[in-house]
């Protein structure tokens, strides 16, 4: 089913499973690997069939451990400014996709790989998980959003810890700092991560799709402008057909079975 090089796509029902598969390169993210996610978000975005998906690493080792350092090793600086490399995951992963899509990070998310989980709308890690922004070491600083992502998520004091010094957060420290939802086992990673998104898969999409944005907004706006915009959005899904089924089928005793209109 998948046409790309660098990356898996399959189809579980409603939920699309990207898997980074560069396990010999630790999933490392280079310029291919975005280009073959940008095209495959493009098509689950675009399909009204998949109203979910996870992304996760193939391998035991490793979610992705990092950009690709070779790819990046002698790229001279003029072209990393006109390429305005690295612009490319925010814009075409995170801006360009309103579905919602958990990381399933099963080892190493260091530096960039670290970032693209963070990107996601939450991480759920394995137990042998472990998060890290090791780029001061090599003589560079997070580049795909982890200074900022990731200050938001644990905080400024461990954040400006891990971004100086490169400490890796273990999966346990992870949960305890908010960085993930859940640890599990890595054995049941994928199939947690997959149940987890069937179950979003199962509720009304335009709800779904209405609170990925309202959560993100949260970071985004002031806490009066993000409560008008909440309620806004609130009333606007009342007027939808899923609202009257929702509530009729509450009333009813039985399951929804929504249209997302
Ligand atoms: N890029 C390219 N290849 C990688 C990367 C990477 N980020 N990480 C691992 N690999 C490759 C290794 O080179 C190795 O390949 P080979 O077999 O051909 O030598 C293979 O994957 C297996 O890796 P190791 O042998 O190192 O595996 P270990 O189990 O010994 O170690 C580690 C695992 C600790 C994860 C180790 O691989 C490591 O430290 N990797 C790099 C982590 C890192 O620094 N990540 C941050 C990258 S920087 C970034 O994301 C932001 C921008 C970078 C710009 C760089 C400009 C110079």
């Amino acid at each position: 089913e998948t046409p790309f090089e660098t990356i898996l796509v399959e189809r579980h029902g409603p939920v699309t499973l990207f898997t980074l598969n560069r396990p010999q390169a630790l999933n490392a993210l280079s310029s291919h690997v975005l280009a073959d996610l940008t095209q495959a978000f493009a098509a689950f975005e675009a399909d009204p069939a998949q109203l979910c998906a996870v992304i996760t690493g193939s391998g035991d080792k490793a979610f992705a451990a990092g950009a690709d350092i070779k790819e990046m090793a002698e790229k001279p600086a003029a072209d990393f400014f006109a390429e305005d490399f690295f612009a490319g995951w925010t814009r075409d992963l995170v801006k360009a996709t309103r579905k919602p899509w958990i990381a399933a990070v099963n080892g190493f998310a260091l530096g960039g790989g670290c970032e693209l989980a963070m990107m996601a709308d939450f991480i759920i890690a394995s137990d042998n998980a472990c998060f890290g922004q090791p780029e001061i070491r090599l003589g560079i600083a997070p580049g795909m959003g982890g200074s900022q992502r990731l200050t938001r998520a644990v905080g400024k004091a461990k954040a400006m810890e891990m971004c100086l010094t490169g400490r890796m957060m273990d999966a346990a420290e992870a949960e305890r700092s908010g960085l993930v939802s859940r640890v599990v086992p890595q054995a049941e990673l994928l199939a947690e991560a997959l149940k987890t998104a069937q179950a979003i898969a199962a509720m009304p999409p335009l709800g779904t799709i209405a609170v990925k944005e309202l959560v993100n907004l949260a970071f985004e706006t002031t806490l009066d402008q993000g409560i008008v915009a909440e309620r806004r959005t609130f009333q606007v899904l009342c007027a939808t057909q899923d609202k009257a089924e929702g509530m009729a089928a509450f009333v009813e005793k039985r399951a929804g079975v929504w249209k997302g209109k």
